[in-house]
């Protein structure tokens, strides 16, 4: 099987960064094998953050969700390896920190804290496209 190297867009949201795991995180992406193309510390903004996760508005996690995620610093990072997107995915886990396997990073850091929106560490692109649209978004500079 022949595959390209791809680009994967990797946040550790505001829970995560609080609590300090973003070098956890970061360790992980690097103990697999995958590169670290950029490396950024800011808080999101909310108009980005609404086209970040535009597939989600209408839902009833929308607005805690855009809440939570412009809430505090945030530690963003580009990687780049073979099929690196669906790599990281399995890296991150479930997005329900319950469910999540012991072993991934929603398992190993995460849990439910019983609000609107789950806090789960860490997002990751879910598609070769989502990828292109959010390096662009967070990393304007890179492409
Ligand atoms: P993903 O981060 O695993 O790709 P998405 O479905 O894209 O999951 O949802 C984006 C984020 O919105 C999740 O990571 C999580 O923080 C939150 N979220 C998703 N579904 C729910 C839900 O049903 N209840 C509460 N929060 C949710
Ligand atoms: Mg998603």
């Amino acid at each position: 099987m022949t595959t390209q190297t791809e680009r994967s867009l990797v946040l550790v949201k505001p829970d995560g960064f609080k609590r300090g795991l973003s070098g956890d995180v970061l360790r992980r992406i690097e103990a697999k094998g995958y590169t670290l193309v950029a490396l950024s510390i800011f808080t999101p903004d909310r108009g980005r953050l609404a086209k970040h996760y535009a597939e989600h508005e209408g839902k009833p996690f929308y607005e805690p969700l855009l809440e939570f995620m412009s809430s505090g610093q945030v530690t963003a990072a580009v990687i780049e390896g073979e099929r690196c997107i669906e790599g990281f995915r399995a890296l991150a886990g479930a997005t329900d920190p319950t469910v999540a396997l012991p072993g991934t990073i929603r398992g190993d850091l995460g849990r439910d804290w019983g609000l609107k929106v789950q806090q789960n560490i860490v997002h990751g692109s879910d598609s070769p496209e989502s990828s292109e649209r959010e390096i662009g978004l967070w990393f304007p500079g890179l492409v």
